[in-house]
């Protein structure tokens, strides 16, 4: 990493590894207990620990003042009825947001707050969304063959709480209905313990 200006070509289907420090690769073994059909994600399983999503990431200190960025690559494909999406967190400083521009494919950006408020934003090439702070976010793609890549920014020092999603869920899930992609309570969601 160097301390100077760096650049890093962002443009949909040319990802030079080279460009970003930070290349994260999530399977379906990383989402246990996350898909509604728990039937059908062992099944998956048991064939192939699918790639779901990868991260690029340019390597920045970790620190306030800095920024983090990068592009996130959400595969297509579906658990059941449930579309491929990331595993979905809480910034570890609550109140840092984070800005999101969607370069292709198409998908859904699935939010809440510890409060109670939840929103779905769609997610189609040239929307910019802003997520503000305090909201949990997850990626999904409702596409059907395509890869949802998205650019992201986001302050450096926010860090990631995913145990809270990992224990509660979203409250919202995106599934495939009849006419598409729909947008469903989560059954499994918990209430935080007060
Ligand atoms: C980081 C930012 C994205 C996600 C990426 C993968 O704050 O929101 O870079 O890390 O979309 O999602 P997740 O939930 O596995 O980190
Ligand atoms: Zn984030």
């Amino acid at each position: 990493m160097t301390n100077g200006p760096s650049t890093a070509l962002v443009q949909a289907g040319t990802i030079r590894p080279e460009d970003f420090g930070n290349h994260i690769t999530r399977r379906l073994s990383s989402m246990k207990g996350q898909y509604l059909d728990q039937t059908a994600y062992e099944r998956m399983l048991g064939q192939e620990d699918s790639l779901l999503y990868e991260v690029y990431e340019l390597l920045r200190p970790e620190k306030e003042g800095e920024l983090l960025s990068g592009l996130s690559i959400v595969h297509p494909g579906k658990v059941g009825n449930e579309y491929f999406m990331t595993k979905g967190h809480f910034h570890e400083v609550l109140e840092t947001a984070e800005i999101y521009l969607c370069l292709s494919g198409r998908g859904m950006m699935v939010m809440e707050t510890p409060e109670g408020d939840w929103s779905v934003k769609e997610l189609t090439p040239g929307v910019s969304l802003y997520v503000p702070p305090r909201w949990a976010h997850r990626s999904v793609n409702t596409g059907a063959s395509e890869d949802l890549v998205t650019y992201f920014i986001y302050p450096a020092h926010a860090g990631h709480d995913y145990g809270t999603i990992e224990t509660r869920g979203f409250r919202k899930l995106v599934t495939e209905g009849a006419d598409g992609p729909q947008i469903i309570d989560n059954p499994k969601w918990v209430e935080a313990a007060v």
